[in-house]
Parts: structure tokens; sequence; C-alpha cells
């Protein structure tokens, strides 16, 4: 459901202060996280993939080899209210995404292809929260 995905995004999304320097993701290519779910976002900077990848690796999403880690994903997404309804469906996404660009030896650029592929996944299953849904929501937490 949209809401369990909003929320964990956002959760997800407390991570990416700590991991701009490290993936020299600027604000000018990025500026909040939640922007992932814009329409018209484009996936088109390796650095977001250097950041998601630094963001994973954060919460313990991530083996040796910078693949998802199926069960502390899973637990990740399992810790939002509800999350448990979306969990499995999450991982299972992301794992079919990620066969498809196996290929890539590139990890920065491999994950940012598994992102955009999963946001595709999302709004084809209709679980993609909608921009308004984030920034209300982005507006409420910091106030
Ligand atoms: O192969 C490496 C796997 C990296 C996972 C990439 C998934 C895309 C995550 C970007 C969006 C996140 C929103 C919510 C967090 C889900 C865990």
């Amino acid at each position: 459901d949209v809401n369990v995905m909003k929320d964990v995004t956002l959760g997800f999304g407390q991570a990416l202060d700590k991991c701009r320097q490290e993936s020299q993701l600027t604000e000018e290519k990025m500026e909040e996280f939640f922007h992932f779910w814009r329409d018209d976002f484009k996936f088109e900077h390796r650095e977001l993939g250097c950041a998601i990848q630094c963001m994973s690796r954060h919460y313990n999403q991530l083996t040796d080899s910078s693949r998802m880690h199926h069960d502390n994903t899973e637990q990740f997404i399992k810790s939002f209210p509800n999350g448990e309804v979306l969990a499995r469906q999450m991982v299972e996404l992301i794992h079919s995404c990620e066969k498809q660009y196996d290929h890539e030896d590139d990890h920065c650029w491999r994950i940012l292809h598994v992102a955009d592929c999963f946001k595709q996944g999302c709004v084809q299953r209709g679980i993609a929260p909608s921009m308004e849904m984030m920034m209300t929501e982005f507006i409420m937490e910091a106030e």
C-alpha cells in the first residue's frame, strides 16, 4: 500500500545526508530523497546509485557483493507500520530487478538501474506513493 511505501521511503531517506559526501550526490542532483517518486524524475546520475548503495549499507541491507540482503531488507520494511503487507513483495521486486542488471559490474550504475526498475515496478503495482503525499508528510515531519 502506498502509505507503507511513503513511510519506508522517508525512513530510508534519513540516511541521505550521511551519504552525500561519500557519494558526491549534490543537492542540485537530488534535493531530497522523496523526489525519487516524481513522475519526471530521471535516473541519470551515477552518484545517486552510489548514494543508494551507501544508504542501503547504512541499514545493513547489502551483502559483500553489494546485492540486497534479503532478510535484513525484509526486517527493515517490517519495522514500519503495516510494513509486513509489502515486505515480501518489495524484496521480490528488488531481487527480480537485480537479476535483470546482474551483468553490470559497476555497483553504483547497477544499483541506479535497480532503483529505476524498482520504481517502475511499484508504479505498475499501484504501490508508488504520490508526490503530493510525500511532500505533505515531509513538511509535517519537519515542523
Ligand atoms: O542490488 C542492490 C540493491 C539495492 C536496492 C535498490 C533499491 C532501490 C531503493 C530506492 C528506493 C527506496 C525506497 C524505499 C526503500 C526500500 C528498501
